[in-house]
């Protein structure tokens, strides 16, 4: 815990009982506790009156939840340990050390607001010095961060090399620091217990061990509901016994001595290495939910009466006094320098400067590496036989002889793998994880030579688990948002995951992280946090029989996800290359792997070279015309590339064909130049028409090429269902060649 300064004055003459200790705490300590959970309470007191008095916007305070923050800020340590509060932890923040002034400046959502400058609303808790990471308002998705924390935290005890900086990518603007000992905090309120994610994390640090508190600050209410309704049989406690290797607590939180000692068996066991714990607190919530919330509405008179009798600072008051730590004059003094202090600090934030409209766009994306700049821009090694073999790609190349100029050619599948490689030697921060993706979980088989191994359903990954370890390739769990959370927590810290979701069909458990969490970590702390992880995901279809839940595309649902690059190669070369600067730049991307490119005949390459990359946002022309451009990406270049040479050869028509490559950001420049030539625009998409990517893109040649326009601008893509089993309507339903061949005669003829 932060010492607080007290006055020598005070410690000398109202400390009666000085030698004696509770749970080995000091007096001293105590009065330090007591002046921290003052504070925090009457910080939320002149919040409550700020909002009356409409100076500022939101509420919502850790009244009741005070003893467990300072009990938990006694044991653990600021800007060591690390921590994942959620809202109700303000006197946790200001025990860690964060100052009453700068939650007001939260709170008036000033310029200087340390947590978001002003983005986020008050009491959502980010101190960067302090190792406490940036929280969203989503209740839960914290939790699955703290695992991934906790597991980069023992990464880089295992690797230290991985800390050091290194230039030429993301390294050089990311510090990383470990301690060998760490333990990694995380809480949450009883109802949120209710959040899938919750049992995920659990699982996972279980069975990994790790060094994670999990507490639970139990006010028996989320928001009106009462805990029976959220927890089977009313206390999650009981639920929770069964997870393997985890030390359990269920205290009274509303006493910080009772907590204290509570919190230091748990970190005792954390640091240890024996694995997780689990602190289950009973507290109470005197000022409902929220200033937005009226809690006597579903709460009688009764039930509150009994929460105030428990409540944590009167109750350290009375202890101080019964113990002769203090007498009224010493709880006077504190509480008196407290409102003063709140007072002054209050003033300073009222007058703070606020932030200015044209910072709204600073921190979407890295400040200090832009991967659309020239420095991703590295051309290829010339192909050389020997070149060829360097990634030593593991998946099967059709053609045998290394003589053989087609033997050169790699798939996508291939080149994807071979960058992995690539990457990994050359960067330690990396790991693989995702289902299947490991080799073999069981790796005494691999080591026995018993079994091949799998390497990813697709087999992207394959052999990176045998020639990095364990510790950078392996298995997670079946749960999508597990693969993300972590991810985003381990990137946090400095790591680089680079994921896989098997199918794009079942992105959905990880939305909430992708949506609201991993894209926003930069914008939403105003720079100080950030986590630039590199989800893959098989996309797609054209598969035969690939049926409704193994063919969705749905891109257009991540490029309108601010904060998020969104990158769909359509051949080899182009996979490796932004792979790379997937990999190696400094924001979160979605590499979005279509399956049945994956080992196409069209799009091979040779094996580029270990440095090749492709900046993002540049569009590639592949192949010029002038009587119409196509835009498009993904599986439907090579069909609309055999469309247009039909075409051509059949009625002369010639076409421009643009292959987008990067979805976000994407070239308009390119589209721009070409529509300008042509004056006729087609986008070709595979996902369903409506309110798909073209949408976008044909409303902006709309608005900004207008004039240049001979003929409206059409859309091809999949029809508004999903893809049928049976090939029949898969074709009926999927753009054709055919379809692509109708669409662009029509727009020439227009
Ligand atoms: C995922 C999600 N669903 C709903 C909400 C709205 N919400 C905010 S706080 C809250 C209740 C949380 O209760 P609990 O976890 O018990 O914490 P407490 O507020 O009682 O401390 C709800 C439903 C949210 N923020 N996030
Ligand atoms: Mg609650």
């Amino acid at each position: 815990m932060a010492t607080t300064k007290v006055d020598p004055k005070l410690s000398e003459n109202n400390i009666a009982n000085k030698a004696k200790t509770y749970q080995g705490l000091t007096s001293q300590q105590l009065i330090d506790a007591y002046r921290i959970m003052f504070t925090s309470r009457r910080l939320d007191d002149r919040e409550i009156l700020l909002k009356r008095q409409q100076k500022v916007y939101f509420q919502i305070s850790g009244a009741g939840h005070e003893a467990l923050g300072v009990a938990a800020a006694l044991v653990l340590k600021p800007g060591y340990d690390w921590f994942y509060p959620y809202y109700r932890d303000r006197a946790l923040c200001l025990a860690l050390g964060a100052t009453p002034l700068e939650m007001l400046l939260g709170a008036v959502g000033a310029a200087d607001d340390p947590s978001s400058g002003g983005r986020q609303m008050p009491s959502h808790w980010a101190y960067k010095r302090l190792n406490v990471v940036t929280q969203s308002s989503c209740t839960g998705t914290q939790i699955l961060q703290a695992v991934g924390c906790a597991e980069a935290g023992r990464y880089l005890a295992r690797h230290p090399n991985a800390s050091q900086k290194a230039g030429g990518d993301y390294r050089q603007f990311k510090d990383v620091q470990f301690r060998g000992d760490e333990v990694t905090y995380v809480s949450l309120g009883d109802g949120t217990t209710s959040e899938g994610e919750f049992w995920e994390a659990l699982n996972t640090a279980s069975n990994r061990r790790l060094p994670v508190i999990f507490c639970v600050e139990d006010n028996q209410y989320a928001i009106s509901v009462p805990v029976e309704v959220q927890t089977a049989g009313g206390n999650i406690s009981r639920l929770v016994s069964g997870f393997p290797s985890f030390h359990f607590e269920e205290i009274e939180g509303t006493d910080p001595v009772v907590a204290y000692a509570s919190f230091k068996r748990a970190a005792d066991y954390c640091r240890a290495g024996h694995g997780p714990a689990f602190v289950h607190a009973h507290v109470i919530r005197p000022y409902s939910h929220s200033l937005s919330d009226d809690e006597r509405l579903y709460r009688p008179d009764s039930e509150r009466q009994a929460d105030a009798a428990r409540d944590p600072v009167p109750r350290l008051q009375m202890f101080l006094l019964r113990e002769g730590i203090l007498d009224e004059k010493g709880i006077n003094k504190i509480e008196k320098e407290v409102e003063e202090q709140i007072q002054a600090d209050a003033d300073r934030a009222l007058d703070a400067p606020v932030p200015q409209p044209e910072t709204i766009y600073h921190y979407v994306y890295s400040p200090d590496l832009d991967p659309t700049s020239a420095v991703f821009d590295a051309h290829p090694a010339l192909p050389a036989p020997e070149a060829a073999t360097e990634g030593k790609p593991a998946a099967a190349s059709p053609n045998k002889s290394p003589q053989n100029k087609a033997s050169l050619n790699k798939t996508m599948a291939d080149l994807i793998n071979a960058t992995l490689r690539d990457e990994m030697r050359r960067d330690e921060r990396i790991i693989i994880f995702g289902e299947d993706v490991a080799d073999a979980s069981r790796e005494e088989y691999l080591k026995q030579k018993q079994v091949k191994g799998k390497g990813g359903v697709f087999k992207l990954t394959s052999g990176l688990q045998v020639e990095f370890g364990s510790d950078r390739v392996f298995n997670s769990p079946l749960a999508e948002a597990n693969i993300v959370g972590r991810a985003t927590g381990m990137a946090t810290r400095g790591l680089k995951p680079v994921v896989e979701i098997q199918f794009f069909d079942y992105i959905w458990p990880a939305m909430m992280q992708l949506r609201d969490e991993l894209p926003l970590i930069r914008w939403r702390s105003n720079n100080a946090f950030s986590a630039p992880v590199v989800v893959r995901v098989a996309i797609g279809g054209y598969l035969t029989g690939g049926a409704i839940y193994h063919s969705q595309c749905g891109e257009s649902i991540f490029t309108h996800t601010p904060g998020l690059r969104v990158v769909f190669p359509s051949n080899a070369l182009d996979a490796a290359g932004l792979l790379r600067t997937a990999i190696r730049c400094d924001d979160p991307v979605l590499f979005l792997e279509h399956k049945r490119l994956y080992r196409e005949t069209y799009g091979r390459a040779p094996y580029p070279g270990p440095d090749y990359m492709i900046p993002f946002g540049k569009a590639k022309v592949v192949q010029a015309g002038t009587n119409l451009t196509v835009i498009t990406y993904g599986a439907v270049v090579p069909r609309a590339l055999q469309a247009a040479q039909k075409l051509e050869r059949e009625h002369r028509i010639s076409v421009e064909l643009i292959d987008l490559r990067c979805l976000s950001p994407f070239d308009w420049d390119a589209i721009a130049a070409s529509v300008k030539k042509t004056n006729r625009a087609l986008i070709a998409y595979e996902d369903s028409l409506s309110w798909g990517y073209g949408a976008e893109i044909s409303a902006r040649i709309a608005d900004q090429l207008f004039h240049h326009l001979d003929a409206p601008v059409k859309r091809v893509a999949a029809t508004d269902t999903f893809v049928a089993y049976q090939p029949i309507l898969e074709n009926a339903i999927l753009p054709q060649a055919s379809d692509l061949f109708r669409a662009m005669k029509e727009l020439a003829e227009f």
